[in-house]
C-alpha cells in the first residue's frame, strides 16, 4: 500500500463515499478503486464551494471533502477556501504538492504555507509512517473547536511511497462537548429575565449544533424576539410570531426596531462579527450575553458582559432549565406585547414593499422574482440561497425561511458565483430536497459552467437568473466608465447557454412565467434534470434598510 492508497482507506474508515475534485491527483484513482465517488468540477473554486455546501448542510455529521492538484490546482482553489474560512465552514482539503525536494523551492508553490492565513490548520505529511497521525489530527480539528478548512497537503513522492501501516491502527476521532458553568447560566438568566426590551440573536452555531427547537422553547419560555444573523437565517421558522427575520446589509423593520431599541441581547452561536453583511449593532446601549462554541469570537468585536462558552445546544438547554426554575414550567407571560407590536411592525413593512413584491412591471421586478419564490416551492423541502451582490441584499429580509437549512445564508467575504457549486455540493447532501441558488447575470460568469457539472453528475438543481444585463449591486457606481466604454454592461442568453450543457433552459419576460418556470423546475429536477430559469429582470435600487 502506498500512502494515497491509506489516505483513501482511512476515508473509507470515515464514511466518506464522494469528494469534489479537479483533475489530477492520485487520491481520485485510489479513492475510485474502493468505491468512494470522485465529482469533477470545471473549475478548482467550484469543487472547493461544493464540498463547502455539502459540509454547510451537514452540521460536522458529514463531511465535504476536495482534492485537486499541485501547483496551479491548489493555487486556482484560494477563492473557494476563503469563502469557508470566512465562514467558519469544516471541510477537508487534501492538495498535491511537489516532491518533497522541491516544496519549497521559487516558484514552487506549497499549500501548507500559502494557505496560512485562510485556513483552520495546513499540515504536510513529510514522512510516509505519519499518515495515521496526520490524519487524526485533521478529522479532530475537523470536528471539534472552531469549524474551518484543514489541509492535509501531499507530495507528489510521499504520495507513491509505500508503506507497511495496518489501517485497523486509524481511529475516527469523536466530537467531544463542553457546556458553560452554572455560574454564568444563572448570571445570564437574571439579565435576562430583568431586562426591559431583551433580543435573542441566533447565528449559524444554533443551526450546527441542531438546537433550532430549543430556541423556540426558550423564545416562547420568555416571549423574547429572535433575529437571525445572515448565516443563522432559518435557525428559527420566520413564521413564528416571535421571528423577526435576518439581516445582511438588509434586514425586516421589525428586526431593525428590535436591533436599536434592546437593552439585553443573548447572542447565540454567533461570532458577533463586525462585518458589511450585517446589521449594526450599537455595544453602548447593549448588555451583551455571549454564547460560542469558540472561545476566541467572545470579545472579538463586541464587549461580552455574560460569557457562555461552549456548545449552543448544551447551552440553550441549560438556559431553559435555569428559565423554568424562575418562572415555572410554562414560562412567563407576554407582558410587553411582543407578539402583537412585531405582528404590527411587520405587517407596516410588507405594506411599504407591497408594491414591489407584487409588481407587474416589464422588465421583472427582481423583488417580485423573491415573492414568486416564496409562493412557488414547497418551503419545507426546499433549499434557498442567493449569490453576491444586490440578490442577496434583495432576497434575505424577504424570502421565508421556516426549518433548518431551507435557507443558506452567507458572506463575511462573499465570492461572486458561490452559489451553483454551494447548491451542486447541497444537493448531495440533501438529495430529496429541491434545491435553488438566485444570481444575477455577473455571478453567472464566474460559475456557469458548473451547471454541466451539476447536469454530468445527475445532482439536479434549479438556477435562477436575474439577468439584468448589467450588475445592479453598483448602481451610479462608475458612470464614465459606463458611458464611454460600456464597463459592466454585459450580455448573454443563459437559458441557451444552460440547454447547451445538457441542462433544460427556460426564458422568463413577463411575470405570469415566473411561477410556472419555477413549478416545471421542480418536476424536471424531481426526474433528475438540472434547470436554468433566465429572467429578463430590470433595475430596483429601494434596499429594505435603515
Ligand atoms: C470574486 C468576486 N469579485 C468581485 C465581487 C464584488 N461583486 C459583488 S456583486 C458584484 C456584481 C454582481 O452582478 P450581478 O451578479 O449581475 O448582480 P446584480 O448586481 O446585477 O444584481 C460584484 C462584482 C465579488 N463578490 N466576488
Ligand atoms: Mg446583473
Amino acid at each position: 500500500m502506498n500512502v494515497s492508497e491509506a489516505i483513501a482507506q482511512i476515508l473509507k474508515k470515515e464514511n466518506i463515499d464522494w469528494i469534489s475534485c479537479f483533475p489530477n491527483n492520485p487520491l481520485i484513482e485510489d479513492l475510485s478503486k474502493i468505491g468512494i465517488r470522485p465529482i469533477m468540477f470545471r473549475h478548482e473554486r467550484g469543487a472547493m464551494m461544493a464540498a463547502d455546501g455539502y459540509s454547510r448542510t451537514s452540521d460536522r455529521e458529514k463531511i465535504g471533502i476536495f482534492s485537486m492538484q499541485s501547483q496551479a490546482g491548489a493555487e486556482n482553489s484560494m477563492g473557494g477556501v476563503s469563502q469557508a474560512y470566512a465562514d467558519n465552514i469544516p471541510v477537508l482539503i487534501l492538495p498535491g504538492a511537489p516532491p518533497l525536494n522541491q516544496i519549497s523551492v521559487r516558484p514552487n508553490f506549497n499549500a501548507t504555507s500559502n494557505y496560512k492565513g485562510i485556513v483552520k490548520s495546513a499540515e504536510c505529511i513529510t514522512q510516509p509512517g505519519q499518515v495515521i497521525d496526520v490524519m487524526r489530527r485533521a478529522f479532530h480539528n475537523i470536528r471539534n473547536g472552531r469549524p474551518g478548512p484543514v489541509v492535509v497537503e501531499i507530495p507528489a513522492d510521499i504520495s507513491a511511497s509505500e508503506i507497511n501501516i495496518d489501517i485497523d491502527d486509524y481511529k475516527s476521532p469523536v466530537k467531544g462537548y463542553h457546556a458553560p458553568s452554572i455560574t454564568d447560566i444563572k448570571l445570564a438568566v437574571s439579565n435576562l429575565l430583568k431586562a426591559k426590551n431583551p433580543l435573542i440573536i441566533a447565528g449559524q452555531g444554533v443551526l450546527f449544533s441542531r438546537s433550532s427547537d430549543q430556541l423556540k422553547t426558550l423564545a416562547e419560555l420568555t416571549n423574547i424576539p429572535v433575529y437571525t444573523t445572515m448565516p443563522g437565517k432559518s435557525a428559527i421558522n420566520e413564521d413564528h410570531p416571535l421571528a423577526l427575520g435576518a439581516g445582511v446589509q438588509t434586514t425586516t423593520l421589525q428586526a431593525r426596531t428590535w436591533l436599536d431599541n434592546a437593552d439585553v441581547i443573548l447572542a447565540l452561536g454567533t461570532s458577533m462579527t463586525i462585518t458589511p453583511y450585517g446589521q449594526s449593532i450599537d455595544q453602548n446601549s447593549k448588555f451583551i450575553i455571549h454564547n460560542s462554541d469558540n472561545y476566541e469570537d467572545i470579545n472579538k468585536d463586541f464587549f461580552a458582559d455574560v460569557i457562555l462558552a461552549g456548545d449552543t445546544k448544551l447551552t440553550i438547554e441549560l438556559l431553559i432549565e435555569e428559565i423554568k426554575s424562575k418562572t415555572g414550567e410554562n414560562g412567563r407571560e407576554d407582558i410587553d406585547g411582543n407578539i402583537n407590536k412585531i405582528a404590527d411592525l411587520k405587517k407596516q413593512w410588507l405594506t411599504e414593499w407591497a408594491s414591489h413584491l407584487n409588481s407587474d412591471e416589464v422588465p421583472i421586478n427582481p423583488y417580485r422574482v423573491i415573492n414568486e419564490i416564496n409562493n412557488s416551492i414547497d418551503l419545507e423541502n426546499s433549499i434557498v440561497t442567493h449569490d453576491a451582490g444586490a440578490p442577496r441584499d434583495q432576497i434575505v429580509p424577504f424570502f421565508k425561511a421556516t426549518v433548518p437549512h431551507s435557507y443558506i445564508g452567507w458572506g463575511k467575504t462573499t465570492h461572486l458565483g458561490f452559489s451553483i457549486p454551494l447548491m451542486i455540493g447541497a444537493k448531495k447532501a440533501n438529495p430529496d430536497k429541491f434545491c435553488l441558488n438566485l444570481m444575477g447575470d455577473g455571478a453567472f460568469g464566474m460559475s456557469g459552467l458548473d451547471i454541466e457539472t451539476a447536469v454530468r453528475s445527475k445532482l439536479a438543481i434549479t438556477t435562477i437568473i436575474l439577468n439584468n444585463g448589467g450588475m445592479a449591486t453598483y448602481p451610479g457606481g462608475f458612470p464614465n466608465a459606463r458611458e464611454k466604454f460600456g464597463v459592466s454592461f454585459m450580455k448573454g442568453n443563459y437559458a441557451k447557454i444552460a440547454e447547451g450543457m445538457g441542462a433544460i433552459g427556460i426564458e422568463v419576460k413577463e411575470v405570469h412565467g415566473i411561477s410556472e418556470a419555477i413549478k416545471k423546475a421542480q418536476i424536471e429536477n424531481s426526474k433528475g434534470n438540472t434547470v436554468l430559469i433566465d429572467i429578463h429582470t430590470g433595475y430596483d435600487d429601494k434596499r429594505s434598510k435603515w
